[in-house]
């Protein structure tokens, strides 16, 4: 399992708002490297499977909705440390919470469209990022 790598998605909030090329550069100055890159729309079933894990949440339906709403940037990155850093730089679900320069600070609208995905642990970046791509779309 590869432990330098985690899986991002731009959110149709970030890319409506024309925040999509500030959040690329973001990613590239904090260090990462885009092992792979796709603009996309996810289906409906495809939204359902990812975030799979909330379907007894009481935001899952909101969820699946607003992620087909528009398109979105699937992205796998390597850096050392990858999913912790991350995270760090994308800040708290919550951008309330977020802290100052984070990704969700900067351009997140909500808790429920809140810009951008971070995978939550080496195995989840792994499964998330071959939801998205196969082989030989990874360089
Ligand atoms: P994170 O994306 O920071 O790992 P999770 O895994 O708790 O956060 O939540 C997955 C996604 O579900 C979030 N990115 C957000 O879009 C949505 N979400 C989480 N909590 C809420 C909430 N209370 N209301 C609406 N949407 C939510």
């Amino acid at each position: 399992m590869a432990t330098n790598r985690t899986f991002t998605m731009l959110k149709p909030d970030a890319i409506e708002n024309g925040h999509m090329g500030k959040i690329i550069d973001m990613i590239i100055e904090a260090g990462f490297d885009i092992k792979a890159m796709k603009y996309t729309k996810l289906t409906e079933d495809q939204a359902k499977e990812f975030y799979a894990v909330h379907a007894e949440r009481p935001f899952y339906g909101e969820l699946v909705e607003y992620m087909t709403s528009g398109p979105i940037v699937a992205a796998i990155l390597e850096k050392d440390n990858a999913v912790e850093d991350f995270r760090t730089l994308i800040g708290a679900t919550n951008p309330a919470e977020a802290a100052e320069g984070t990704v969700r600070k900067l351009y997140a609208e909500s808790i429920g469209r809140n810009a951008v995905h971070g995978s939550d642990s080496d195995e989840n970046a792994e499964i998330e990022g071959k939801f998205h791509f196969t082989a030989a779309e990874i360089f």
